[in-house]
């Protein structure tokens, strides 16, 4: 007997994901149900590359009673609305948006990192998903952390365009497009041209002169890794279109060398080390595209500080930074909280 399990925003990027996933990893359910908004109501999905089609329902619509899961991939303001009225009918939620991250009452999980945490998804009966920018980061962070505590981190990104959605993609073609053409490049999703440009902004800007996806950073990471851990972030948007890159510089309590943590890095669950400090020895986020893994690449000692390291980190946005991670959260939830009988 498997799981009944709705994907809510089944037509979005990070939707779409989740049942290319749950089709690729055999996710144990005996139905899925895809939900969206009004507009999409009546679409067909394909479920991932089983060659089943699932016909889209209105999510205002939806009665949540006798399922057990929902992955939501539908923006704050629509999960406002649903989650409260579907966990309260005993579907758990597991969310990807940010409305729920910071709530106390609500576990904020990758799997790889704490698992243990999931534990108190029965408060609310809903569980977050992290930020992508995060996810990737604290999959690199951890083991290191296990191994010779991390004090410090100040990182950069460099985000693809489809972490602002499908109009954030079609925004860097057609820009792209235009100017090849000697059209203008009208900006309309980011801020600036995004075609051969890059843009040191995400999300809104905050009183302290950072913006929120670089609050989210250091917020989330603490609440997932450790509260100790002092993180600074500035994210920038490239024109590129899936797979976020980080640059990650780490100040450790003790000694850790390259070579140390390449070893540990190695052996680490969720990550693939690509490191031969040689042209090309590195990944790169077109080589990420698909994959599940967090690439790490380029670790190397920081000798302008005492125990530092720095590294490079790519990583499938809309995978490991969201579709992905939820449905690790579910196989947990499944192992550990609603095992079904066979
Ligand atoms: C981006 N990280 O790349 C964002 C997308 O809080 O879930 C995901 C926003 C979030 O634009």
């Amino acid at each position: 007997m498997g799981y009944r399990i709705v994907v809510a925003g089944a037509t979005g990027n990070v939707g779409r994901e989740m049942l290319n996933i749950l089709a690729e990893r055999e996710f144990p359910a005996d139905e899925i149900a895809v939900v969206a908004s009004s507009r999409s109501q009546g679409e067909e999905v394909d479920f991932g590359e089983t060659g089943k089609k699932l016909k889209v329902q209105n999510i205002d619509n939806f009665d949540p009673t006798g399922w057990d899961m929902a992955l939501f991939a539908i923006g704050s303001d629509a999960t406002k609305i649903h989650a409260p009225r579907f966990a309260a009918a005993g579907c758990t939620v597991i969310d990807n948006s940010s409305l729920y991250r910071m709530d106390p009452d609500v576990p904020l999980i990758v799997p790889e990192v704490n698992p243990e945490a999931i534990a108190g998804y029965r408060v609310k009966n809903i569980i977050a998903n992290p930020n992508c920018s995060t996810a990737q980061m604290v999959v690199a962070l951890k083991p290191l952390h296990d191994a010779a505590t991390i004090k410090r981190v100040v990182v950069a990104t460099y985000q693809s365009v489809s972490g602002a959605g499908k109009a954030g993609m079609d925004e860097l073609f057609e820009q792209s497009r235009n100017i090849f053409v000697g059209d203008s490049a009208e900006a309309k999703k980011f801020t600036k041209q995004i075609a051969f440009n890059v843009i040191p902004h995400i999300d809104s800007f905050l009183d302290d002169g950072s913006t929120k996806e670089e609050w989210k950073m250091v917020v989330e990471t603490k609440k997932i890794l450790d509260k100790k851990i002092k993180v600074h972030a500035t994210c920038v948007r490239v024109p590129v279109f899936v797979g976020h890159s980080e640059a990650i510089n780490i100040e450790f309590e003790r000694e850790i060398s390259a070579e140390e943590a390449q070893n540990i890095l190695r052996e680490a669950p969720g990550i693939m080390l690509v490191d031969k400090r040689e042209d090309g020895g590195y990944v790169t986020p077109v080589e990420c595209v698909g994959e599940y893994a967090t690439f790490i690449s380029r670790v190397r000692e920081d000798p302008t500080v005492e125990n530092g390291l720095s590294l490079w980190c790519v990583s499938d946005n809309l995978r490991k930074g969201a579709a992905l991670n939820a449905v690790q959260i579910a196989e947990l939830l499944g192992r550990r909280h609603l095992q079904k009988a066979d």
